[in-house]
């Protein structure tokens, strides 16, 4: 009989098997399955852990500023075929330890603001929490990638707490405006990581055009939040 845990494990044993006879990927799976799974669960909780986080920071921010500056939040947990590729790519060995020693973006949450400013905000105020750590910042909206990508990444540590330990698990945390947002799917549809479609100059040459009119936008409207800003409230403290 086929069980739920058997049907979970279905992409995972179909992306190996491009990299290993089939014998072999029974023999990983029959090793590996179970740490696999638990791995995946801890991922998830880290996921859960950082989505309340920033829910939390948008609940107080919209208390001091009367405005939310988080208009979405979309996680995901990297699936087995894009874990397994990486891995390879990177000549990792395939185990669960060395998943959770080498790759840093199982776990990934991207964070969605109006304002350019609301992105650095957030960002100072989640790292300030003292359960985060931060382990690598890339700041692809001060240094645009050649391309016109533009966002913010956090490589960052939370704990989990579970029945009778606490871990720590790495999340890739990606903040960004709607602006930034629309413009990496629908280049991310278009080119990213289809390394087989080879996009012409022009259609480069365009796509890094409209980051730069995604990031005049976003300049524009950052321009706007500042002359509609409320004052701060006077305090008495
Ligand atoms: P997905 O499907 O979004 O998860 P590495 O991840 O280590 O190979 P690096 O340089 O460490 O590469 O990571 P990088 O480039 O800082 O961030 C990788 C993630 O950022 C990607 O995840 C994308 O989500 C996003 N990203 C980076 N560059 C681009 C880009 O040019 N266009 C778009 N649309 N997104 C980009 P994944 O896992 O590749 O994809």
């Amino acid at each position: 009989m086929v069980t739920d845990n058997d049907l979970a494990l279905m992409p995972l044993e179909q992306a190996l098997t491009h990299y290993m006879s089939e014998s072999s990927v029974r023999d990983w799976v029959k090793e590996f399955a179970i740490p696999y799974r638990e791995l995946m669960a801890f991922y998830k909780c880290a996921i859960m852990e950082v989505e309340t986080k920033f829910r939390v920071l948008n609940e107080e921010f919209s208390l001091l500023q009367d405005s939310n500056p988080i208009e979405s939040i979309q996680s995901r947990l990297k699936t087995p075929e894009s874990i397994v590729e990486k891995m390879i790519r990177n000549h990792h060995p395939l185990t669960v330890e060395s998943i959770e020693n080498n790759l840093n973006d199982v776990a990934g949450v991207r964070v969605i603001c109006s304002f350019i400013s609301e992105v650095y905000e957030l960002a100072d105020a989640f790292l300030k929490q003292d359960d985060v750590v931060l382990l690598a910042r890339k700041d692809y909206i001060q240094k645009p990638k050649a391309n016109g990508y533009r966002s913010l990444h956090l490589i960052i540590s939370v704990p989990i707490f579970l029945h009778d330990e606490k871990r720590r698990m790495r999340v890739e945390v990606q903040i960004r405006t709607m602006t930034m947002n629309g413009w990496a799917g629908s280049e991310h549809k278009v080119r990213y990581k289809k390394d087989n479609v080879i996009l012409s100059p022009r259609v480069q040459e365009e796509l890094l055009k409209c980051a730069e009119l995604g990031a005049e936008i976003d300049s524009r409207m950052e321009w706007i939040r500042q002359q509609t800003a409320r004052p701060e409230p006077d305090r008495d403290d």
